[in-house]
């Protein structure tokens, strides 16, 4: 079946989420990752919507995942949060982790949460932006398996390890940045394998480490940092926030105990929640950036990281969004529809 299906936003989350129950996810955690899934659809991020199911699908059928996992929350500082994904997808976990940073950030000035057994597979704006659209500065990492080769070297050792950063503004918007350390995230090389595209030049290389555009290629060799030794450098830093400093497995490590079931692999991640109040122009902090937000949005050829997402996302509401007919078959599919 070829061409575009044009569905609701609501009735993608509902497919994926009747997807997820049918396949092992009780309601909430069904409910949590369909939530992100179709929000990453909404906003335009195609690697991270709908397009990831089958991987969602294949670590509950797999028994990696615990679709009925209930996250436990502990303190391990005054400032410092332990949540225990239990081995099941992030998205609860990270609902469990929001509900008590918060308040704890307000509490201290900044608060962190160490997320530790969890099954992270999605974009992870989704990850920060309720914190800044509760007032709070964010941050957030998490590696994955082996698919980035460090500067110097040819063959994938770091993951894509994303980083998102999210900045509250002036009537209850965001600032999100969120990137991959990588040249281009693995599921958008993924998406330009199954879609026939070639990648821009500096993408990746093959498995003899030679520089290539052909994106099944790439997914067989070695994706590159973005920036050369500057990428690689922020990827190491997220090896070491999101594994060592919070008990959690490196990306190579995480690798080595995976099933390789095509779904998201175990691991850890750092967030982390800062009260703008708290650090000193409590009165002015708010003005002071969206002024100069104002000034950077002004320059001719600028626009600010997040505002294609914000764009998709009034479209989508309105008109809903498009997914190959083929994948949408596949969802409806699973979801026994
Ligand atoms: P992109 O390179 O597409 O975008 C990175 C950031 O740059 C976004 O905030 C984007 O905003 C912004 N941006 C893009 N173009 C411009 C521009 N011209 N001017 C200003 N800002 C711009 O993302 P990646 O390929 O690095 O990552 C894609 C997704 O993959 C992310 O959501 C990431 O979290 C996810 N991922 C998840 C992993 C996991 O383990 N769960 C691992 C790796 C990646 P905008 O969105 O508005 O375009
Ligand atoms: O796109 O690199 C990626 C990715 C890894 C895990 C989830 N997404």
């Amino acid at each position: 079946m070829d061409g575009i299906a044009r569905i609701a936003v609501a009735e993608v989350e509902r497919a994926v989420a009747a997807a997820l129950r049918r396949a092992g996810c009780d309601g909430e955690n069904a409910a949590a990752v369909a939530g992100v899934v179709a929000a990453a659809e909404r906003d335009g991020c195609a690697s991270h919507g709908v397009f990831r199911l089958g991987g969602y699908l294949a670590a509950l059928r797999s028994g990696k995942v615990d679709g009925a996992a209930r996250p436990a929350v502990s303190r391990l500082a005054p400032s410092v949060l332990r949540v225990d994904a239990r081995g099941g997808f992030a998205p609860l976990a990270m609902e469990a982790a929001r509900a008590q940073l918060a308040p704890l950030a307000r509490e201290q000035g900044i608060a962190a949460a160490a997320l530790v057994d969890a099954h992270h597979f999605s974009a992870l704006w989704a990850d920060v932006e309720p914190l800044a659209a509760d007032g709070l500065v964010a941050l957030c990492m998490t590696s994955y398996m082996p698919a980035v080769a460090p500067a110097g070297a040819r063959v994938p050792f770091f993951g894509t390890n994303p980083m998102a950063f999210a900045w509250p503004r002036a009537g209850g918007a965001s600032l999100v940045i969120d990137q991959a350390s990588a040249a281009m995230a693995r599921g958008e090389v993924m998406l330009a394998a199954r879609e026939g595209r070639t990648l821009p030049p500096g993408v990746g290389v093959d498995a003899s480490g030679s520089p290539t555009c052909d994106p099944a290629e790439v997914l067989k060799g070695a994706i590159l940092p973005f920036g050369g030794h500057k990428g690689s450098g922020i990827a190491l830093m997220v090896e070491l926030m999101a594994g060592a400093l919070i008990g959690q497995a490196f990306s190579v490590e995480t690798a080595a105990a995976d099933n390789r079931d095509g779904g998201p692999p175990r691991g850890g991640i750092f967030l982390l929640a800062i009260d703008p109040a708290r650090f000193g122009d409590a009165g002015g902090w708010l003005d002071h950036a969206e002024g100069f937000l104002a000034r950077l949005s002004a320059l001719e050829g600028v626009r600010l990281p997040g505002d294609r997402r914000a764009a998709n996302r009034k479209r989508s509401d309105a008109e809903g969004v498009e997914i190959p007919a083929k994948l949408w078959a596949e969802v409806l599919a699973a979801a026994g529809t």
